[in-house]
């Protein structure tokens, strides 16, 4: 695992629980973590499990004992790293957004594809569509359980951003990040209503707003948190990024990503109507889903707040009881679990590397819709 900060806690807490709750077919070994500092990336190996540590990722990408490698790095070096690692024939999961622009998303689904063909696989990790409640939302819609889709609302929303003295952490830094909200929330919006609908965007209109524009250095560079110094730093990204879209089965979606919905800290939210009824998810209710079956007696419809914890619930076999709940950190378990079962039967493991490059592709058009005062742009296909 290359970047030990919060999603590689997250990975980690993950690759050391999936084979102890869920029969995998290979077990799995915490090889090695890569951080650039020795006495930090020293201590994340011995707190998180990991039998050793590198400072430099290409030495761990060089190793003959790794068959894995997992990025949890910062978008800047995700497209580097993933393609020494699938030209060394390691498998790669890769943290969202899949990179930092559509030509390296591109690159990075060519080589992806042409590695397939020698058993190696490769997934983005998106990791809501393994909360139970999205996974169960997705049989449903399967089974043809709201008829034809007509209408998607998607919103994420934080509020971290809103003290205008919290420091420039990379999450704000167009060269480390890619993008703001847009890639940082917004990506998982898109990402989940596509992996709902099973639809494809293809056309948005869009504003970004940067609320903040300049904010205090970080005495040291560590992510979300990080202490300020007195000098400040321009804000390249946005704050907020609003906007709507067309899919290519006919339904309208609008989109809000924001770090500045003041009280909403991790409000995932997302709701799909058609015709023949709604479902409508909110991670900050993580075990439900609420479900409108326009098939019901219409005396006595209404929504339905569907607890999703019963052992036929996707996942929930290997967990608790009905009604003991389950988690964040649950959502990178059973992203191992699926990214290890994929590998052992040679499938491919979604999302792909060509379903990254399809949100990369949403996010740039995005961007491409906001310089353009909000005209509707296509989202252009790969160069
Ligand atoms: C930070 O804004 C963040 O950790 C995202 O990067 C994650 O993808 C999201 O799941 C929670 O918020």
């Amino acid at each position: 695992m290359v970047g030990h900060a919060f999603m590689g806690a997250a990975h980690s807490h993950a690759w050391r629980t999936a084979g102890r709750f869920f029969d995998l077919p290979y077990r799995v070994e915490l090889a090695a973590v890569c951080g650039r500092s020795p006495e930090r990336t020293a201590q994340a190996a011995a707190k998180y499990g990991w039998e050793s540590y590198e400072t430099d990722w290409r030495t761990l990408v060089g190793r003959s004992d790794i068959d894995v490698i997992d990025i949890c790095t910062p978008g800047d070096s995700h497209a580097e790293i993933a393609l020494a690692a699938l030209a060394a024939g390691k498998h790669v999961l890769c943290e969202k957004p899949l990179a930092n622009s559509v030509s390296e998303a591109a690159d990075m689904t060519r080589a992806a594809e042409l590695a397939e063909a020698a058993g190696i696989r490769s997934m983005v990790a998106f990791n809501y569509r393994r909360v139970p409640a999205l996974a169960l939302a997705r049989q449903l819609v399967e089974a043809g359980r709201l008829g034809t889709i007509h209408q998607v609302r998607a919103q994420y929303l934080q509020d971290w951003l809103v003290d205008p003295e919290f420091p420039l952490a990379w999450r704000l830094r167009k060269d480390r990040a890619g993008s703001g909200a847009l890639g940082d929330l917004g990506a998982h919006s898109v990402d989940a209503a596509q992996f709902l609908t099973g639809q494809r965007i293809t056309s948005v209109g869009a504003l970004l707003e940067t609320f903040v524009t300049e904010r205090p250095l970080p005495a040291e560079a560590s992510g979300l948190s990080g202490t300020a110094s007195a000098e400040r730093g321009e804000v390249t990204v946005d704050d907020a990024a609003l906007f709507t879209a067309r899919f290519d089965g006919g339904a309208i979606g609008v989109f809000e990503a924001t770090r500045f919905a003041t009280g909403h800290k991790n409000a995932m939210r997302i709701e799909i109507s058609g015709s023949a009824g709604t479902l409508a998810f909110d991670a900050e209710s993580l075990n439900e889903l609420a479900f409108y079956d326009r098939t019901q007696d219409q005396d006595t419809a209404g929504f339905r707040r569907i607890q999703v914890t019963e052992s036929t619930h996707p996942y929930l076999d290997a967990w608790w009881p009905p009604g003991h709940l389950l988690g964040y950190e649950h959502t990178f378990t059973h992203q191992v679990r699926d990214f290890v079962a994929a590998v052992a039967a040679g499938e491919d493991p979604r999302p792909s590397f060509a379903d990254g490059l399809q949100v990369q592709r949403v996010l740039a058009a995005v961007e491409s819709s906001a310089a353009a005062s909000g005209a509707h742009v296509p989202v252009h296909p790969v160069p």
